[in-house]
């Protein structure tokens, strides 16, 4: 019952109908069905489904572009349900995102950014296609206890290295544990280029920020 809409939701999805798929979202969320549940195992897979027709052949460009267009008001329809869940505990951390360089794909981030967001830490995004440099600079600024970098293309994974690089160079990486993910993006990726984790999804990521901010004595009383 639960995966029959769930499975609905990705058709629609993937058959570029905006109406049915917010439709079929809000009904999801009327069902009880948990929230995370239906971004990651509806409209996640719906698009990821639709990136490999678009690999195939089998659908193009400004098919992709409407997918997100799609998946961004779905998930807009979702957010007031998770922020229902959002943690009111005292500050956890502040947690820095960004979309490497050359890459503009941001729906992953935002997800990340929304679960982090709802258990309790404090985000700055600094958006997507983002410089080292920048980066860098408002890690001065700004001090975040984590640096979280998306990268959704091949050729733009070099670049979270690059920031690691910049990290290095100007003294900054130890006030600041970096965590990378993004399709592309493994645990030995993460491991080679010197990352402190790896997250393969946005849940997973929030345990991932836990984990190495409760290493780090961040946070005492954390359950
Ligand atoms: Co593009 N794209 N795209 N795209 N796109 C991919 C990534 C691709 C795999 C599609 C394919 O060919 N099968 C392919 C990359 C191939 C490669 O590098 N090997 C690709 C390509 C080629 C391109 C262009 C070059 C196409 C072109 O112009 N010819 C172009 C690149 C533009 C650029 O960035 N410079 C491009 C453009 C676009 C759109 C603009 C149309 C759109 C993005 C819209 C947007 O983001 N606002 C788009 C989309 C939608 C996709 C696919 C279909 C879906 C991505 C997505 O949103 N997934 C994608 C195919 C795929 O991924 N299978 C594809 C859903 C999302 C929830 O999952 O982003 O993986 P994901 O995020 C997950 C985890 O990865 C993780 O948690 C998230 C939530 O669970 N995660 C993190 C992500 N970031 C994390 C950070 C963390 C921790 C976990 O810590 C910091």
């Amino acid at each position: 019952m639960q995966n029959d809409i769930l499975k609905e939701i990705q058709e629609a999805l993937l058959s570029m109908d905006i109406e049915k798929t917010l439709l079929l979202t809000k009904r999801a969320l009327e069902q009880g069905l948990n929230p995370i549940k239906i971004i990651e195992d509806g409209l996640s897979n719906g698009i990821r489904k639709l990136g490999n027709m678009y690999e195939n052949g089998e659908a193009f460009l400004p098919e992709l572009v409407m997918g997100a267009e799609i998946m961004k008001r779905a998930v807009e329809i979702i957010k007031p349900e998770l922020e229902k869940r959002k943690e009111e505990r005292k500050k956890l951390g502040k947690v820095m995102l960004a979309t490497v360089e050359g890459d503009i794909h941001d729906i992953g981030k935002n997800l990340v950014a929304l679960m982090l967001w709802i258990n309790g830490f404090e985000i700055i995004d600094l958006g997507v296609d983002v410089p080292a440099k920048e980066i860098i600079e408002k890690i001065k600024e700004l001090k975040p206890d984590v640096l979280g970098l998306s990268a959704l293309l091949t050729t733009t994974l070099l670049e979270q290295k690059r920031v690691i690089e910049e990290l290095e160079r100007t003294g900054l990486r130890k006030n600041v544990k970096v965590i990378v993910g993004g399709a592309p993006v493994t645990e030995e990726w993460a491991k080679k280029i010197g990352a402190d984790g790896y997250a393969p999804d946005a849940v997973k990521a929030v345990g991932k920020v836990r984990e190495l901010l409760r290493l780090w004595g961040f946070i005492s009383n954390y359950q």
